[in-house]
């Protein structure tokens, strides 16, 4: 029973907490019931038709129409909705298309990439393949000359269009002309921007891409879970490559695939094809975009000046405390944030010098514009006043009442 108390502890945490991580969302009552069904009892090592173990006539049945939905809503012809996380989906895409040793090229983690695309010596991706890594310029953004630049001296055999502290558009088309100058894979992360993709408020990289790869648990609104997919332009280059992904997430990387998170994952991509899914895309935006207006407003040092998807990148280099202190005094007011480097940090990653915010969960609570300023005043008092915390934890908590998390969506 301790492990329930703790569940309904959380539950609570959650309900009187402002969700602010850009990688965290809550899903709806439909995909939690498929997670916690039986479908977590079965073991369905292969694919539909293909599987190696018996009893598999409806987890086949599951998995065929995830795979479709997901064809379907992205646009592609081939789509593994096996991989257990997005890291094991990267690493299965690595191992696919390339051989130890060969040479990968993806943004560094200071400049907002994440570590599976090629962080050096402690990731597989910077142990097993040769990493170069792109930087942001000195205001933040990609800078496409140089990103051209280093792809031409080095030749990657892969390049990584990918972020997890970015807050700008990615352009998918200046990637594509790159990957192909050198003759490279271009791999699309849209871990972040898939929900943003699906609305239709940031450009699909579908007709760019090779291959794509998403998390399916963050703008996307479903489980915990990784969705990789071959588009057109990837098969005309390697007919073989949906193939030699399905082969490298098993048997390559992979046993039994987790049933109950696909069939999860099918009720999400249900969720997200529908029209208010759309809406819901834009409000992330548009709240995103209040967000960083008023803490600007408010003399906080946005990364970039601003945003253009789902989350915030604040620069507290010459605060008096920098990003952990600055998050961990903001998890006392309720409000929950993570710190984050910021481009050219020089300080490392577990105590970087900013915070990383995101709308993607308070807009499924139904706040907007307004709560947007209130959450912007609420994080400038918690800075500016360290006696403000508890009246501050009070607001929050008004706040999360009037928008409660709601089950469906
Ligand atoms: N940890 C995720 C994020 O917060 O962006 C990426 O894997």
């Amino acid at each position: 029973m301790r492990i329930f108390d703790l569940i309904k502890k959380e539950e609570k945490r959650q309900a009187e907490t402002l969700m602010l991580i850009p990688s965290e969302n809550y899903t709806s009552k439909d995909i939690r019931e498929a997670l916690g069904s039986c479908l977590t009892h079965k073991y369905s090592e292969g694919y539909p038709g293909r599987r190696y173990y018996q009893g598999n006539k409806f987890v086949d049945k599951i998995e065929e129409i995830a795979i479709e939905r997901a064809k379907k809503l992205f646009s592609v012809p081939h789509a593994n909705v096996q991989a257990y996380s997005g890291s094991s989906a990267n690493a299965a895409i690595l191992f696919a298309l390339l051989n130890p040793g060969d040479k990968i090229m993806g943004m560094s983690l200071s400049s907002g990439g994440h570590l599976t695309h090629g962080h050096p010596k402690i990731t597989f991706s910077g142990k097993f393949f040769k990493s170069v890594q792109y930087e942001v310029n000195e205001n933040g953004f990609i800078d496409y000359d140089k990103v051209y630049k280093l792809a031409k001296g080095e030749k990657p055999k892969l390049i990584i269009a990918g972020i997890t502290a970015y807050s700008r558009v990615l352009d998918f088309k200046k990637f594509e002309e790159i990957a192909d100058s050198v003759g490279a894979y271009l791999l699309a992360d849209i871990s972040h921007i898939a929900g943003l993709i699906v609305a239709g408020v940031h450009s699909s990289p579908t007709d760019y891409a090779h291959i794509v790869m998403t998390t399916t648990h963050k703008t996307l609104r479903g489980p915990r879970g990784a969705i990789i997919m071959v588009t057109s332009k990837g098969l005309k280059k390697d007919s073989e490559m949906g193939k030699k992904i399905d082969r490298a997430i098993f048997p390559g990387l992979q046993g039994g695939p987790h049933d109950n998170q696909i069939a999860a994952i099918a009720i999400a991509l249900e969720e997200a094809g529908k029209k208010k899914f759309q809406t819901y895309g834009k409000r992330i935006v548009e709240n995103a975009k209040a967000l960083a207006d008023s803490l600007s407003d408010k003399g906080f040092k946005v990364v970039t000046g601003g945003t253009e998807n789902h989350m915030v990148l604040l620069d507290l280099s010459g605060e008096k405390i920098l990003g952990k202190l600055f998050a961990v005094k903001l998890e006392k007011a309720g409000i929950i944030v993570n710190a984050n480097a910021i481009p050219h940090d020089p300080y490392p990653p577990f105590s970087p010098s900013g915070v990383r915010l995101g709308t993607p969960a308070v807009t499924s609570r139904k706040m907007g514009p307004a709560e947007m300023k209130k959450i912007a005043e609420f994080i400038y008092q918690v800075s500016s006043d360290p006696g403000s915390v508890s009246k501050v934890k009070k607001e929050v908590q008004q706040l999360t009442k009037k928008f409660p998390i709601p089950d469906i969506f």
